[in-house]
């Protein structure tokens, strides 16, 4: 269930767009993302009620297209928003205890750059890892060194039943490769966040994973 999800898994804070974050996601909605995430790190980032009042609106958006929505990190918020899921990323807090206070019905997704936080993250529970940077990213300030499409391949082999979704870097030419080294779909930030058209180019990631 949750694999195909992650075909088209788009995240975003209200920064990574020069335009209304609503109208970029209600664009990517009606284009076909099968999950979002909402981000809101890094400069600019909006705090307090404020993150929380775009959250619930994000949330009800993605719930008009029947869309699941997670939130990144704050499990507080995610709790406050009765949002579907979280992600948290390696320096975040342990999926054990954050699966402890959420609802069982939610998705975890984990982050994970090399074999050894995607082996925990399997012997953890995690509904799915996350697996990047595989490209070079300017959207995450403290983005790793970039595991190209040979570590993509190494962790999808030592994964098991544990679906993969690669991010970093990502954008339309590489998906069908992406998809060839065994990830179950593809995490995008500013392909989809900067364009001029985010309903067209969520549409053409959607077929191409396809
Ligand atoms: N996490 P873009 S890379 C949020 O490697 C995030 O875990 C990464 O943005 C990781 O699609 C990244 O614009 C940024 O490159 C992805």
């Amino acid at each position: 269930m949750i694999e195909s999800l992650l075909r088209v898994y788009f995240i975003m804070g209200s920064n990574n767009t020069d335009q209304d974050p609503l109208y970029v996601l209600e664009e990517a909605l009606k284009g076909g993302i099968t999950l979002f995430q909402f981000r809101e790190k890094g400069a600019g980032a909006l705090t307090g009620d404020e993150k929380k009042q775009l959250a619930i609106q994000m949330k009800e958006l993605c719930h008009d297209y029947n869309v699941p929505f997670l939130v990144n990190d704050d499990v507080e918020l995610a709790l406050a928003v009765n949002a579907d899921g979280v992600h948290v990323g390696q320096d975040d807090e342990n999926i054990r205890s954050v699966r402890q206070k959420c609802p069982p019905s939610w998705y975890i997704g984990v982050s994970a750059t090399n074999e050894q936080e995607a082996k925990q993250a399997v012997e953890d529970g995690a509904d799915y890892i996350g697996v990047g940077p595989i490209y070079s990213t300017n959207t995450k300030e403290d983005a790793k060194v970039p595991i190209g499409d040979a570590g993509l391949q190494h962790i999808c082999s030592i994964t098991g039943d544990t679906p993969v979704v690669a991010i970093g870097g990502i954008r339309l030419g590489h998906v069908i490769h992406l998809s060839n080294q065994g990830a179950s779909g593809v995490s995008v930030i500013s392909a989809i966040s900067q364009s001029n058209n985010p309903r067209s180019i969520a549409a053409a990631f959607l077929k191409h994973v396809r």
